[in-house]
């Protein structure tokens, strides 16, 4: 278990080289694949969030540690897909039309990811026809979009005017964030969600997907 404690504050402090080695450790002790994702990098990934959220922490260690998190989940994708075990829910993410921001999506991204989830990401720029296509191509339970512009957020209701037109909407719950995004736009557009910030983005997900 110590083991697994020593993981999770690698992984906080953003050590990847000691996340990469306490991985392969805590493995070679024979822990359960589960057991290290879920009491190593995920519980270590949630405390990260929790000090974000509280600005403990701030964007650059929330990237180094959502790096060392990529550096232990490198080892243990192949091991947990052999132990069959399946992330909580598949999630696509992308940033809206007309918008190139990807800085914060991105850390949304890792943080899910964090958090066991499987994140299809779709880059920026993503028109309607693009989430169309995603949601079709992927059995995915969840849709986030970002944006951080005023004039590219109005495309957040273009998508989901145009989900409801494939007749896709009802497959997805719709998560929406952004700087200029609010909860009150999210009731205003139809989506099922909102979240101000990464940490935040996971707790909602885990709550829209009970
Ligand atoms: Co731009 N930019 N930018 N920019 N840029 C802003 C957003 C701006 C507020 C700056 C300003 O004027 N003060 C302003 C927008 C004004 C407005 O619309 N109200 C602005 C502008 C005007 C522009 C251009 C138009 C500038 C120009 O060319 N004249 C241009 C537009 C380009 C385009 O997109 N078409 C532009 C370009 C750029 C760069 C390319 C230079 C660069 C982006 C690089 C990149 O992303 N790869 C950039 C940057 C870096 C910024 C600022 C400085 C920082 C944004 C950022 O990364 N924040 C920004 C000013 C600012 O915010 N202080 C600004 C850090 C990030 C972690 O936070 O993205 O808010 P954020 O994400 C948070 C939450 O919002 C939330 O969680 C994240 C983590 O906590 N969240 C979600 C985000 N997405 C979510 C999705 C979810 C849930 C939560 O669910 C799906």
């Amino acid at each position: 278990m110590s083991n697994l404690k020593s993981l999770s504050e690698s992984l906080i402090n953003g050590k990847a080289d000691e996340v990469r080695r306490l991985t392969q450790e805590a493995i070679e002790a024979r822990m359960s694949p589960q057991q290290i994702l879920n009491d190593g990098l995920v519980l270590g990934m949630a405390e990260v969030g929790r000090r974000f959220k509280n600005n403990e922490f701030y964007v650059p260690e929330v990237l180094i540690a959502a790096r060392a998190m990529k550096a232990g989940m490198e080892i243990l994708k192949p091991l947990l897909s052999d132990a069959g075990v399946k992330p909580a829910a598949k999630i696509l993410l992308g940033t809206v039309k007309g918008d190139l921001h990807d800085i914060g999506k991105n850390l949304v991204g890792m943080m899910l990811e964090g958090g066991g989830f499987e994140v299809v990401d779709l880059g920026v720029d993503v028109s309607p026809e693009k989430y169309i296509d995603a949601v079709r191509n992927n059995e995915v339970q969840v849709l986030g979009m970002s944006a951080l512009l005023t004039t590219t957020m109005v495309n957040m209701k273009e998508t989901i005017s145009a989900l409801k037109n494939a007749n896709v909407r009802d497959q997805v719950k719709v998560i929406i964030g952004g700087a200029p995004v609010t909860d009150q736009y999210a009731t205003e557009i139809g989506a099922d969600g909102y979240a101000a910030d990464a940490a935040s983005a996971v707790d909602l997900v885990k709550q829209l997907i009970g």
